[in-house]
C-alpha cells in the first residue's frame, strides 16, 4: 500500500491538472486529482479575485477530503477589455463553450483594437483540512494574437504570444510553457521551497497522519532535479 503523504490537486480541468502533476514531479509525495475519490460537490467560485477563488477550491477540498490540497484559480486579463474575462475566463462567452469558442469570442470582442497586451495571472493556494492555507501567486505578461496558432496546452494558450520566445504558448512545448507561464513561476515558487512547506503541513495534520511520518531532518523528501 502506498504510505506516502497524499496531496489532492483540487482542480476539475484536465489541462491544469496535467501542468501541476508535472511541475510536482520528483517530490515523494502521492498526487491525487478530484476524480480520484468520487463525488464531491462544487464549490461556487463567486469571488472577485483570482485569490478568494484560489482559497475556496483549496480550503473546501481539504476540509471535505481531510487531507491538504492545493487549487489554482487564474485567467487572461485583457488590458484593452478594461481587465475582462479576468476571474470569469472559464466562464467567459456563457457556460458550455469548447475553449476554440472561448477564443473566438475573445478575438471578436477585441474587434481589431491595436491594443494588445494582456496578462496570465495564477494564484495557487495549498489549504490544510482545519482552515489555513499557503498562496504563492505570478503572472506572465504577453499580448494577444490576431489569430490563433498552435495546437498544445488548453483554454486561451494558443491566442496568448510571448514576445520573448516570439511564439504563443499553444506553440510551446509542456517544458517551455512551465518555464515562463504564470502557473509555472507559482509552482515554481513553492517547490523552491518544499521542505518548508512539508514542515508547514505537518504542524497542521494529526500526528498519526503520513505527512507527520516524514523522518525529522533537512530537506525531508528527494527533490525534483
Ligand atoms: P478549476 O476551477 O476546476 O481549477 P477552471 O478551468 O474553472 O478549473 P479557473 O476558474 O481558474 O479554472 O479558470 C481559469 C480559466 O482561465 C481556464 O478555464 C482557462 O480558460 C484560462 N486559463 C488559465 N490558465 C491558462 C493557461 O495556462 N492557458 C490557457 N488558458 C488558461
Amino acid at each position: 500500500m502506498d504510505r506516502r503523504p497524499i496531496l489532492v490537486i483540487a482542480t476539475r480541468n484536465p489541462g491544469k491538472t496535467a501542468e501541476i502533476r508535472g511541475l510536482l514531479q520528483g517530490f515523494a509525495v502521492d498526487i491525487r486529482s478530484l476524480t480520484d475519490f468520487g463525488p464531491i460537490p462544487e464549490v461556487e467560485e463567486d469571488g472577485t479575485t483570482f485569490d478568494e477563488n484560489a482559497y475556496k477550491k483549496s480550503s473546501f477540498a481539504a476540509r471535505v477530503l481531510g487531507l491538504p490540497a492545493l487549487a489554482d484559480d487564474s485567467g487572461i486579463v485583457v488590458e484593452a477589455l478594461d481587465g475582462a474575462p479576468g476571474v470569469h475566463s472559464a466562464r467567459y462567452g456563457g457556460e458550455g463553450l469548447s475553449d476554440a469558442e472561448r477564443c473566438r469570442k475573445l478575438l471578436a470582442a477585441m474587434n481589431g483594437s491595436t491594443r494588445r497586451r494582456a496578462v496570465f495571472e495564477c494564484v495557487i493556494s495549498l489549504a490544510v483540512p482545519c482552515g489555513p492555507a499557503l498562496t504563492y501567486e505570478a503572472r506572465c505578461e504577453g499580448l494577444l494574437a490576431e489569430a490563433p496558432a498552435g495546437v498544445s496546452g488548453f483554454g486561451y494558450d494558443p491566442l496568448f504570444y510571448y514576445p520573448p520566445l516570439g511564439k504563443t504558448f499553444a506553440q510551446m512545448t509542456p517544458e517551455e510553457k512551465n518555464r515562463v507561464s504564470h502557473r509555472g513561476k507559482a509552482l515554481n515558487e513553492l517547490r523552491a521551497e518544499f521542505g518548508k512547506v512539508i514542515q508547514w503541513i505537518r504542524r497542521h495534520m494529526p500526528p498519526d497522519d503520513p505527512w507527520n511520518r516524514i523522518p525529522d531532518g533537512g530537506c525531508p523528501l528527494p527533490c525534483p532535479p
